[in-house]
């Protein structure tokens, strides 16, 4: 029993010998790279650590300006008449460059999307009243005493741009004017 534990044991060895050799065989031409490998990270790494390092303040500067200069935001509607963005958070005074991007297919005499901001207390029932009367003007009433900030209709496939400036603190209302959307084309700027 001993000896033919001694003996497996011994044939175990052996095969092992013979992986180890199999093994060992194709490592030689590898071996000698491996060194060079081994040195290379050794000496890429502190240069790898070193460029995020450099790179991290240069962004942690760059990050504050931008911010601070001017939002960007796109708000995408579809034909579902939906805004995909329903709050935008804003700093008072600060510049909004805001996108409004018709992601659908539909005319815009059928599904025409725009972006009105308007005034802190404006009456909407009595706003897009009188909005829905004004097809001629896109929608955009001639008494535009409510409005802080428009777009122009879009269409799908369309998108427009408009910069304002983010108004005093406090929460508004920004609607589609188009007749019919804005019970849900209606999200909120907060302003801080
Ligand atoms: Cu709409």
């Amino acid at each position: 029993m001993r000896f033919a534990l001694i003996v497996g044991m011994a044939v175990s060895m052996m095969m092992l010998g013979c992986k180890k050799e199999e093994a060992a065989k194709p490592t030689p031409p590898p071996e000698a790279p491996k060194k060079q490998d081994a040195v290379k990270p050794a000496e890429a790494a502190p240069a790898a650590e070193a460029k995020p390092a450099e790179a991290k303040p240069a962004e942690a500067a760059a990050a504050p300006a931008a911010a601070g200069d001017v939002l960007e935001v796109t708000i995408v509607a579809s034909d579902a008449m939906q805004y995909d963005k329903l709050e935008i958070s804003a700093k008072a005074g600060q510049k909004i460059k805001l996108t409004l991007k018709h992601g659908g297919t539909l005319a815009k005499n059928v599904m025409g999307h725009n972006f009105v901001l308007l005034k802190a207390g404006t009456d909407l029932a009595k706003f897009t009243a009188a909005a829905a009367t004004s097809a001629a003007t896109d929608y955009i009433p001639a008494d535009k005493s409510d409005i802080i900030a428009n777009t122009g209709l879009v269409g799908g496939g369309e998108s427009t741009t408009i910069e304002f400036t983010a108004p005093a603190a406090g929460t508004y209302d920004y609607i589609c004017s188009y007749p019919g959307h804005y019970a849900v084309m209606k999200g909120k700027l907060k302003v801080s």
